[in-house]
């Protein structure tokens, strides 16, 4: 049965049967904005364009690697110090699907848009805390956005398995003026791997002020 996250709250990354999660999805589901239309008639649909990303520190808080879309302009990048975007964590151990730039055009699919699948045995040893976030590019607030979700959960990106935890986020009043939201973190605890839900949500303009936020607010 899936959790659903609360701010704040921090779970073991263990299954029913005491087993642990070391290979899961993290995935972001949302729709395009739709408005008006009768019978078809009139319909307009407005793209929204989520990012879902994450950036890995180590012990001391220094920023070691990251995943976030290689579609981001590497000048735009350079004037916050930010390296070019990719979507493969150095060892392998984290994988982004790619870029979603649309959302659900057709209402709720149930599938995830963007997806970065996590193989926690292969990350390296110097990365103590990977930080999950979302970024909406376009210029609407998560309140606009008719869905938006992000779970996790065993399986692959075309195959869902077993949901672990949930975590809604868009069109809801709170969400007014907010454009980023720090999901959580996964945390290396006396040689194991948790997990802490923060749902801090921010109107930072874009992700770099996402990452630089992370950095100097969450990751110390
Ligand atoms: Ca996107
Ligand atoms: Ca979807």
């Amino acid at each position: 049965m899936a959790i659903n996250l609360e701010k704040g709250q921090k779970i073991n990354l263990e299954k029913s049967n005491g087993t642990k999660f070391t290979n899961f999805c993290v995935g972001c589901n949302w729709g395009a904005i739709v408005s008006g239309g009768f019978l078809g008639l009139g319909r307009k649909v407005q793209d929204v364009d989520l990012d879902l990303s994450c950036v890995m520190v180590d012990e001391a808080g220094n920023l070691v690697d990251h995943i976030y879309s290689p579609l981001y302009r590497t000048d735009f990048l350079g004037r916050y110090g930010m390296p070019p975007g990719k979507i493969n964590s150095r060892e392998h151990a984290l994988r982004h699907s790619g870029d979603d730039l649309k959302g659900d055009l057709n209402g709720d699919d149930g599938l995830d848009n963007e997806i970065i699948t996590v193989d926690l045995a292969r990350v390296g040893s110097d990365v103590q805390q990977i930080f999950f976030f979302l970024n909406n590019v376009g210029k609407e607030d998560f309140s606009q956005i008719p869905y938006a979700s992000i779970r996790m959960y065993e399986g692959t990106p075309s195959r869902v398995k077993e949901v672990f935890a949930t975590y809604n986020v868009g069109s809801s009043p709170q969400y007014q003026g907010k454009k980023a939201l720090i999901m959580g973190k996964l945390y290396r605890r006396n040689g194991e791997w948790k997990f802490s839900a923060i749902g801090d949500a921010y109107p930072d303009a874009n992700l770099c002020e996402t990452i630089r936020r992370i950095v100097n607010n969450y990751a110390k």
